[in-house]
């Protein structure tokens, strides 16, 4: 849908009054009313990154989910203010792993008599405390482009290690398994709904990989039936993924790879080469208007598009740049002292991860 004209021109005005002191990051599965006033463009660590280097801005209005704002909020300075035009945009993954639930998961590990080869690793896609949980702990956070690298570092930490991956399996047992040559029988699954995670101590002392039983709902729709369908319908497409997705349509593709390798790779194809892409929607359809000599489709039969990155809509964006020029801070998102400062060794560990 067209977006509003009078919306439109509110934000650009607003923008323009803000001029500097506003920073605005927009996440590759933002709506298109909402990417047309991002500074930059990019996935959840590209946009940390990004915030990182404009130490000038006030404000950093961030298009994108909770748990990417406060990343943001951890790796620029104090002063800067970090705002998510609307609260409710969480994300249903990193809601999957409370600290609560990871604190009696690690609690098992030491009855297991595991847990000194335990190293956690997390997933970008988690809140600002287990960010810190792995940092106060020895771990590390990974994303979806560097988690093999992650886990290399992992292993190296300790003899005997073991790792605690949060909180998406799919993307710890795809890494394991496709990059790291484990096998399905080394990775264990931690329930946090099920007493001992629903592992016993056996298992835990076996395993090379617990994964915490977290997924996205967005990416774990995709099925092996439709990369099938696809397949018979086109003879020559080329089916392409996120390792968000389940390791059986993983298996199923012929390329996987983070947001960014997603976008690099449609933009090397050929011409008249045909796709199915298995990501959100919004960047698969901004994808196929971007490439209209190429032929993309969306790896489903039905829409799904990712509900909470989608609450940041063009009336959410307009009411945070509004208030912001009429000097109200709104919607900022700020982590407390104690956790920033353990999220920050997690998150720098990465950042000095080779490669
Ligand atoms: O699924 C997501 O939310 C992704 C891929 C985030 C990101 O940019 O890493
Ligand atoms: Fe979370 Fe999945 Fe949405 Fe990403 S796409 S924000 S992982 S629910």
């Amino acid at each position: 849908a067209a977006s509003d004209p009078d919306l439109v021109a509110r934000a650009r005005k607003a923008k323009e009054a803000l001029g500097d002191r506003v920073f605005v990051l927009g996440h590759h599965y933002q709506r298109d009313e909402v990417i047309q006033f991002a500074d930059v463009t990019g996935d959840s660590f590209k946009l940390a990154r990004d915030a990182a280097a404009r130490p000038e801005a006030e404000f950093i209005v961030f298009c994108g989910v909770h748990f990417m704002a406060e990343s943001a909020d951890i790796l620029t300075a104090d002063t800067q203010k970090v705002i998510l035009p609307d609260l409710s945009a969480g994300c249903s993954m990193a809601d999957m792993a409370r600290l609560s639930q990871v604190e009696d998961a690690w609690d098992a590990m030491a009855d297991a008599g595991v847990q000194g080869s335990v190293v956690p690793v997390t997933y970008m896609n988690s809140s600002a405390d287990i960010k810190a949980f792995c940092g106060r702990n020895g771990g590390v956070v990974c994303t979806s482009s560097n988690a093999d690298v992650a886990l290399e570092w992992a292993f190296a930490q300790k003899p005997d290690a073991k790792i605690l991956f949060l909180p998406d399996q799919h993307l710890g047992r795809n890494t394991a398994v496709l990059k790291m040559g484990f096998s399905l029988d080394d990775c264990v699954v931690w329930d946090p709904q099920k007493p001992g995670g629903g592992l016993t101590a056996q298992q835990l002392q076996d395993a090379k990989m617990i994964l915490w039983k977290g997924h996205c709902s967005v990416h774990g729709r995709f099925s092996e039936a439709v990369v099938d369908e696809l397949r018979a319908q086109h003879e020559d497409i080329k089916i392409l993924v996120h390792p968000e997705c389940k390791h059986e349509v993983v298996l199923k593709a012929d390329l996987v790879g983070s947001t960014e390798f997603i976008i690099k790779t449609i933009e090397a194809a050929e011409p008249g080469t045909t796709w199915a892409i298995g990501t959100e929607l919004n960047l698969v359809k901004r994808l196929a208007d971007a490439h209209p000599d190429k032929n993309i489709v969306f790896l489903d039969r039905n829409v799904c598009y990712c509900s909470t990155m989608n609450r940041i809509d063009l009336p959410h964006f307009v009411w945070a740049m509004e208030s912001l020029v009429a000097g109200q801070v709104v919607n900022q998102i700020t982590v407390d002292p104690d956790t920033e400062r353990d999220a920050l060794v997690a998150l720098e560990r990465m950042l000095s991860l080779p490669g």
